[in-house]
């Protein structure tokens, strides 16, 4: 019989080592799992044994797969050792040690005890479900207040660094196709119009005592947060893949553009795409209902830049993709990325008039100048 990869590595979190362990009513049952664009997830279901996440890192983007699993780790043992109210999605061991699985095909697989009765949204209903979304992620990085950011491993290299993503944008445009340049001229017009923002990030990257680095978790959008199906209320936030130190607005910025917005990233009804004041208003007081305390003056002072930087920065990665022929994110039809980065790009154009109309919110802040 043909196992494949996946049935190999549910049977070995399962607890199922060796082939006389093996019935058919204890063969794993897996469920494919929609969502993220990177990596695959399957749920398992297991006679007389709690169901589990089972994931596939996607070692293309994460080069070091196991330094992923290293710092989750390492945030698991922190919150247990230091007795940290923090909800987390609880990792299963195949051995003693082992919590990751190395397949022959050369892919490295995991598993997490399944949360049950959540649910998850990719846009948010209510002011109410954002500002607890804001909430959360707040409480992520104050309950590591006390731990040592740079002891986690960087996963992916430059992740949430603008002046970099720039660069990439760049080499992006010299080897792209003419007809990609031509169907992308507009959006690739836009992006270097706005190249102010990615001056300010080179900024403020020199000012390490103002701008601080913290545990983020860069990727920090509804998606990724479990509701419990019948109250509403959060339960946790999952998918902490790119935890790595960082700066306080990857987070804010990445909440601001998954749910200030009614319609999703991947939506192509682009007169829709506008930032909804209240919406918008609920993710900055939830999070600074938390992390008023912990950031600088300076911080705060700049805190409605946070959705331009990391809107703008996905614009650029969704088009600079899109340029290189589609290699990074997982696309259902041609023009997928094209329509993502006009999406976002859509959205900035939003919070630039929102800031200036409504908060005379200027964008070169002196504190940077
Ligand atoms: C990717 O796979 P997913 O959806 O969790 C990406 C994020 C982007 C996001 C866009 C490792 O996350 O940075 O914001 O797509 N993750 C990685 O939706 O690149
Ligand atoms: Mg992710």
């Amino acid at each position: 019989m043909n196992v494949s990869e996946h049935q190999k590595a549910a049977r070995l979190f399962a607890g199922i080592r060796n082939y006389e362990d093996l019935f058919v009513e204890n063969e794993p049952a897996i469920s494919t799992l929609q969502g993220g664009l990177i990596n695959h997830s399957y749920k398992v279901l297991v006679k007389n044994k709690a169901p589990f996440l089972l994931q596939q890192i996607n070692h293309h983007v994460f080069k070091t797969p196991d330094d992923v699993q290293s710092n989750y780790l390492q945030l698991w043992n922190f919150t247990k050792q230091q007795e940290v109210a923090l909800q987390l999605p609880e990792p299963l061991f195949i051995s003693d040690q082992q919590t990751l699985h190395h397949s022959k095909e050369g892919n490295t697989w995991r598993a997490f005890k399944f949360i049950e009765k959540t649910e998850s949204y990719k846009v948010a209903h209510w002011p109410d479900q954002a500002y607890s979304t804001a909430q959360t992620f707040a409480k992520f990085t104050a309950a590591f207040s006390e731990f040592d950011s740079s002891t986690l491993k960087t996963t992916i290299p430059k992740f949430h660094n603008l002046s970099f993503r720039y660069s990439e944008f760049d080499t992006a445009l010299q080897f792209a196709s003419a007809d990609r340049l031509q169907q992308a001229g507009d959006l690739i017009k836009a992006i270097t119009e706005r190249i102010h923002y990615k001056n300010f990030f080179d900024q403020l990257q020199n000012k390490p005592a103002l701008f601080k680095k913290r545990v983020m978790h860069h990727d920090a959008k509804i998606a990724n947060v479990l509701f419990e199906e019948e109250s509403g209320n959060v339960i946790c936030a999952v998918d902490f893949d790119t935890v790595m130190p960082g700066y306080y607005f990857s987070d804010l910025g990445d909440m601001i553009r998954s749910m200030s917005c009614n319609e999703d990233e991947t939506s192509v009804y682009f007169d829709k795409i506008a930032i909804r004041k209240d919406f918008y208003e609920a993710i900055v007081s939830g999070y600074l209902s938390v992390m008023q305390e912990e950031l600088t003056k300076e911080e705060v002072e700049v805190i409605h830049h946070s959705g331009i930087i990391m809107i703008y920065m996905q614009a650029i990665r969704f088009l600079a993709d899109y340029l290189n022929k589609d290699q990074y994110y997982r696309i259902t039809y041609p023009d997928q990325n094209l329509h993502r980065a006009k999406n976002q790009l859509l959205l900035l154009q939003s919070l630039e008039q929102l800031l200036e109309d409504e908060y005379s919110y200027s964008i070169k802040p002196s504190v940077l100048a």
